[in-house]
């Protein structure tokens, strides 16, 4: 069987940089797998109209190369899908790493072999291939959900997922065109198909509080002053609560007066758009109720002030959950679009969808006849991915068994009982509540240097212990009670998966404390986890 010192799972952000670190920065031997025909991850398969990045451009990229940096030109504020798959196909030619990614090709099975301290690894195809080390970079919302609505074989018309859109594209013009999901996805989709079809129903479960973007085209001025600034924008991102480059003003929203509050989510929502609502205004958004309904309240306003059919704009305000509760959308005409003619909004908490028939969609109301269904319901998050390879750590446990109960982590970087394991972006990891190709950044790091250390030690397999994991779990549960997170029926927890355990899966005690802790893990040792030399067994 062929031997490398390290597979690398999926070639998005992740994979990219983690095969780059440990190849060339470190000398590895290693070998990608991904799925697509290309690289992009998240970029590649995510094609559906009007998808673009909801963080901005100039942070939303990685910082480890200032060349690259300095390099690539980021055309507006928030880049569209096309233009991110560029980047990361540039990035790829750049540093010279598809020849070390076998692409359509979906790993099925790795194995900790005991004895040997390697990881065995099956594909689909059949490549068999042995490891020292086994690093998912299969990414957190990579898996998509299509509820098990009864029908869907019987529909006549044709169905999409927005995870798995057609690489050549749809076009919809003159169709009656059903959407189901107003998450991120669906709010940035429902301006664009509103603009081709016929008639677009939108099918809601939970209306969502959703922020302009205000997207603009970026000048060369604005292109020379971000390149000029770039060490400090980092700096900034980097002492971050969530990795953004914001500077998160230290006062409650309850500090400041009615209308100096009115004046300042005004002007966040008019002239900024995009996450600065959040993560640049007061700092106790997500964490004091009364703080949160400050900002809930001027969405709803909004909404109601833009959507001009008041029974439209009252089903469209979310009063279920606090506000950012749930992953906060941005948007381009979102709310604009209900007041167009051949948009029609149905609310199937009131009329719940029944089944897909050979005609359309029957809700308790009635049938809607539709040419296209477009599925905006969402992943499998964090966890869908990992668990559709079959992982075997130590003593035969699988990564499903011991994850029955929800995920366990150390750091959001390894599992107990799956030594030389590493997973970028996982649960117990901030990434998708922060920047998140800094967070990948910062995770490839810190397994790279994790990975050097052993080197020079003369250590064969690292493992976290069933403690620091324990603890982990803790950490991570009680920073999600100190805010309004679980207040919401949201993926973070499970909740977008019937039956998935709901388990509140990010770690939101912030990108620097979080950093922070990683590097004074390392720099004690790699306290919680153990080593073991050349042929032992770790643990
Ligand atoms: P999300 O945020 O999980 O949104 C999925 C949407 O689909 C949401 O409105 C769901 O309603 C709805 N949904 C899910 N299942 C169903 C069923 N069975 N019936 C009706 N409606 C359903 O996914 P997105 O793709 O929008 O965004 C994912 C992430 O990508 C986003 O958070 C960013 O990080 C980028 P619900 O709210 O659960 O009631």
């Amino acid at each position: 069987m062929p031997e490398v010192d390290a597979v690398v799972v999926g070639a998005g952000f992740a994979g990219l940089y983690m095969l780059h670190y440990l190849r060339d920065k470190l000398g590895m031997r290693v070998q990608g797998y991904e799925m697509g025909d290309g690289v992009g991850g998240t970029w590649y398969w995510n094609r559906y109209p009007g998808a673009r990045c909801d963080s901005e451009s100039y942070y939303y990229c990685y910082s480890f190369s200032s060349e690259l940096e300095q390099e690539w030109e980021w055309s507006s504020k928030y880049p569209e899908q096309p233009e991110i798959l560029r980047y990361l196909e540039h990035v790829a030619e750049r540093f010279d790493l598809n020849r070390s990614i076998q692409f359509q090709t979906k790993v099925t099975s790795a194995r900790f072999d005991e004895d040997r301290a390697r990881w065995e690894i099956e594909t689909e195809r059949g490549d068999r291939v042995t490891a020292r080390f086994f690093i998912s970079a299969v990414g957190c919302l990579s898996a998509a959900n299509l509820p098990k609505i009864p029908g869907i074989d019987r529909f006549k018309g044709d169905w999409y997922h927005t995870g798995a859109w057609p690489h050549e594209g749809v076009d919809f013009t003159g169709e009656r065109v059903g959407l189901i999901g107003t998450g991120s996805t669906g709010i940035q989709a429902t301006p664009m198909v509103a603009q081709q079809a016929a008639h677009l129903h939108v099918f809601q479960r939970t209306p969502n509080y959703s922020i302009p973007a205000r997207n603009f085209l970026m000048s060369p001025e604005d292109q020379r002053r971000i390149k000029d600034n770039y060490p400090e924008i980092r700096q900034i991102a980097r002492e971050s609560y969530g990795g953004f480059p914001y500077k998160l003003t230290l006062r409650s929203a309850l500090d400041d007066t009615a209308e100096d509050r009115e004046k300042h989510f005004e002007q966040l929502w008019a002239e900024e758009g995009g996450f600065k609502f959040i993560y640049g205004s007061y700092f106790d958004l997500l964490r004091n109720p009364d703080a949160n309904d400050t900002a809930a309240d001027f969405i709803r306003r909004k909404i109601r002030e833009i959507v001009k059919d008041p029974v439209v704009a009252e089903k469209l305000c979310p009063k279920d959950h606090p506000y950012g509760s749930k992953r906060p959308p941005v948007d381009t005409h979102y709310y604009e679009t209900f007041n167009r003619d051949n948009v029609t909004l149905v609310d199937i908490r009131e009329t719940p969808i029944e089944e897909i028939t050979e005609k359309g969609i029957r809700t308790s109301h009635g049938e809607y006849e539709l040419d296209a269904i477009i599925f905006a319901t969402g992943f499998d998050a964090m966890t869908g991915s990992l668990l559709k390879i079959d992982i075997q750590g130590r003593d035969g446990l699988t990564l499903a068994r011991k994850w029955q109960d929800g995920p366990t982590t150390y750091l959001g970087l390894q599992v107990a009982g799956f030594p030389n394991m590493f997973v970028i972006t996982g649960p117990g990891s901030p990434s998708v509540l922060a920047n998140m190709p800094l967070c990948i950044e910062q995770h490839v790091e810190w397994i790279g240097r994790c990975i050097s250390h052993m080197t020079e030690e003369g250590l064969d397999a690292v493992e976290a212990t069933a403690e620091a994991e324990e603890g982990w779990g803790e950490q991570v549960l009680r920073a999600a009670d100190a805010t309004l997170f679980p207040r919401a029926n949201s993926w973070y927890l499970g909740a977008n998966i019937p039956g998935k355990k709901r388990v509140f899966m990010p770690y939101v005690g912030g990108f620097k404390p979080y950093s922070d802790q990683c590097e004074e893990v390392a720099d004690k040792g790699y306290e919680g986890f153990v080593f073991s030399a050349a042929g032992a067994r770790a643990g």
